[in-house]
């Protein structure tokens, strides 16, 4: 049975507990029966037992089982919490969810231009699927994607483009999905249009009206649980005439897991819904999972570098920064109409929000994407961009150390 395996932590923890308290409660015994009559021994342990399920309950209760039962929810849609039916029948149909061995999307994959289909409008494609991956070595967390990755495929359009949708959602799936794009003007962005039942299919069009750099995600029943558990991802709408050419196209995007068990914790990790109410993430990662971002993104020397960089939160406003670089542009919050900023160090990136950031790499190294709130960095909120080629000492001319923040 593969779950157990899953959950072998969780039992070695309860038995331990158990095993532990039988011990001390008949050591008790053996030492109050020394000094008192059986009567008052029974009374002592009776009291002690008492005494100790009193207090392990509120307290000691392991946050895998306290259940919040009495959770509910002032939004307009359902509450942040997985029902217990869902929960039940995660366990009972464990063997049907695929396992990926890798979820995160290559930053890489970024579509060079604007694909058409042959009746002139963009075809896209969404398969939103429920599976269990590693969200960090040896932490393994069902989670929910748009085609198995996270983020989403990221999706190339331009002004008054006309995209045909067509969204599946996989029979294995236990939850009904839909998606959001910020993209889209009318009800939901589409959400209203594209709930899909497990094993259903729904296509809609739409007109992409503005340019910018907009986040899509699911939007069914508590749309940030949908969120915080995959469901994100970049949808670009070029302006007319189209993005000036760069070298490279990176494509980042910024998430949160709330894992019941603390940062490290290996095994299945099952969702915190007060931690997520809470607004304070076990994991904060790019692309999917830790170390997503660490070998895969390569520039050289000269190169302008061009950053889609996404934020799918739930909770948390990003404060993208690349350790060694200046931004030249930045194109705050996806805005492709005004004239981008110049010359910036660290930019924002709302929860919900994207921005686009480009410069040119002038000198080779390893140059670290971060959060720079500097303690998600801990959580999993950091990438690498390795440039090569010649350096200029003029640029830059010094014994350079690992550990040095390169
Ligand atoms: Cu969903």
């Amino acid at each position: 049975m593969e779950i157990f395996s899953y959950l072998w932590q969780y039992i070695v923890e309860v038995f331990g507990l158990a095993i532990a308290y039988v011990f001390a409660a008949i050591f008790l015994f053996l030492v109050l029966r020394q000094f008192h009559s059986k009567k008052i021994t029974a009374a002592l342990m009776i009291m002690f037992i008492g005494v100790s399920v009193a207090f392990y309950i509120p307290n000691g209760t392991p946050n895998a089982l306290a259940y919040p039962a009495s959770l509910t929810s002032y939004g307009p849609g359902e509450k942040p919490d997985l029902p217990f039916e869902n929960v039940f029948n995660f366990f009972t149909n464990f063997k049907n969810f695929a396992t990926v061995d890798d979820i995160s999307r290559d930053p890489n994959d970024v579509p060079a231009s604007v694909v058409y289909g042959k009746d002139g409008m963009i075809e896209l494609n969404l398969t939103t699927t429920e599976v269990i991956t590693e969200i960090a070595p040896g932490v393994t967390m069902n989670v929910w994607t748009f085609d198995n990755t996270i983020p989403g495929p990221f999706i190339r359009g331009k002004i008054g483009d006309t995209v045909l949708l067509n969204i599946s959602n996989d029979p294995t799936s236990l939850h009904p999905h839909n998606v959001d794009f910020h993209a889209v003007t009318g009800p939901g962005g589409g959400a209203a249009a594209t709930i899909v039942a497990p094993g259903e299919t729904k296509s809609m069009t739409f007109k992409l009206l503005s340019p910018g750099l907009y986040v899509y995600h699911c939007a069914f029943g508590n749309p940030g649980l949908h969120m915080t558990h995959g469901m994100y991802g970049l949808i670009l709408v070029e302006p007319e005439g189209g993005l000036p050419p760069v070298d490279k196209e990176f494509y980042v995007m910024q998430g949160e897991y709330y894992t019941e068990g603390a940062l490290g914790r290996k095994g299945l990790q099952l969702f915190d819904t007060q931690a997520y109410l809470d607004g304070i993430p076990q994991y904060v990662i790019f692309n999917g999972k830790t170390g997503a971002l660490t070998t895969n993104m390569e520039a050289e020397v000269g190169d302008t570098v061009r950053m889609y960089v996404g934020n799918g939160g739930v909770n948390l406003v990003s404060s993208f920064h690349v350790i060694g670089e200046i931004f030249d542009r930045v194109y705050r919050e996806g805005d492709l109409v005004t004239t981008p900023a110049e010359g910036l160090q660290t930019t924002l990136v709302p929860a919900g929000g994207a921005v686009m950031v480009e410069f040119t790499v002038d000198y080779p190294g390893n140059y670290v994407l971060v959060d720079h709130a500097l303690a998600r960095v801990d959580r999993g909120a950091w990438g690498v961009l390795k440039v090569t080629g010649e350096a200029d000492l003029e640029i830059y001319n010094g014994d350079i150390q690992s550990g040095g923040g390169h």
